[in-house]
């Protein structure tokens, strides 16, 4: 598939940020995939010193592709630690649009596509499992009830129009993640996306969700941990708490809790 796609204004410099943690079988997959995919893209991994020596291997695909960046970073500080580094580094290189891509194969490269297609009428693109056209291929039930309760727990407290908003595979427009402003993110784990989401909806930004086939990794360990999980849920109910005593205070005056999407 070449570039069929036609990123609209000023995006014409696309960015994969991929974090890699003990990914090697994984890693080179991915690349030759999203190489395939979306020609014109460039990749940064950002690795966390893994283990398993993911990062030598991220070594030797940039030194065999000049569109092939690695970050090193000294230890494991969490996804959303290691896509801050990532948007940072974007953003100094004057990219225009910059994705979120899991290395394990789940976000496939082959929809990016239809992802940068929609960025033309968005600021945020989520490429999205619940909603009509999303799927999920080779999830056991209870992971499937995971996903789903999250997104409607976090949909009910914080009432953004996000189906959703937990979801990885996502392109950003370079001016939305200066808009949003990174320095005051700490989250770390999935409730990253949620925090993202929140903040691009709060500021009136354009977020589009794109059905995508999700696909369970075939190789290599998940990083899921209840750590994560609890640092989700304990977020994201601070934050429904907060939306809601907003709400409460703002009622009898005209100034909307929410924009619409
Ligand atoms: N750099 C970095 N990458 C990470 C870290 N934790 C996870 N990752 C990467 O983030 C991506 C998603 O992690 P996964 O373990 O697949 O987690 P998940 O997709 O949310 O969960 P599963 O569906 O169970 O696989 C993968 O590419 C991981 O290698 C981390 O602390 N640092
Ligand atoms: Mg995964």
């Amino acid at each position: 598939m070449s570039d069929e796609f036609v990123l609209s204004d000023q995006i014409d410099r696309v960015l994969v940020c991929i974090p890699t943690y003990n990914e090697r079988e994984n890693l080179p997959r991915i690349v030759e995939r999203v190489r395939t995919a979306v020609p014109s893209a460039d990749i940064l991994v950002l690795d966390d010193n893994s283990p398993d020596g993911t990062g030598q291997v991220a070594d030797e695909l940039v030194a065999a592709d000049p569109q092939v960046h690695v970050l090193h970073r000294p230890g494991k500080q969490g996804l959303g630690n290691a896509y801050l580094a990532g948007f940072g580094w974007a953003m100094e290189q004057g990219y225009g649009a910059i994705v979120e891509m899991d290395a394990d194969g789940s976000h496939q490269p082959e929809q990016l596509p239809s992802l940068l297609a929609a960025l033309t009428d968005a600021d945020l693109v989520i490429g999205a499992r619940w909603v009509r056209g999303g799927t999920v291929v080779n999830w056991p039930l209870h992971r499937k009830a995971l996903s789903v309760g999250a997104n409607l727990y976090t949909r009910a407290l914080l009432g953004m129009p996000v189906h959703d908003a937990t979801a990885g595979y996502r392109v950003y427009r370079a001016s939305a993640l200066e808009t949003i402003g990174l320095d005051h993110v700490a989250s770390q784990g999935y409730c990253f996306q949620v925090d993202l989401t929140q903040r691009a909806v709060r500021l009136g930004l354009r977020v589009v969700e794109v059905p995508i086939t999700f696909v369970e990794r075939e190789i290599g360990d998940s990083k899921m941990s209840g750590d994560i999980m609890r640092e989700s849920l304990h977020r994201i109910t601070s934050w429904g708490l907060a939306h809601r005593a907003d709400q409460v205070r703002r009622l009898g005056s005209r100034e909307p809790t929410w924009h619409r999407l």
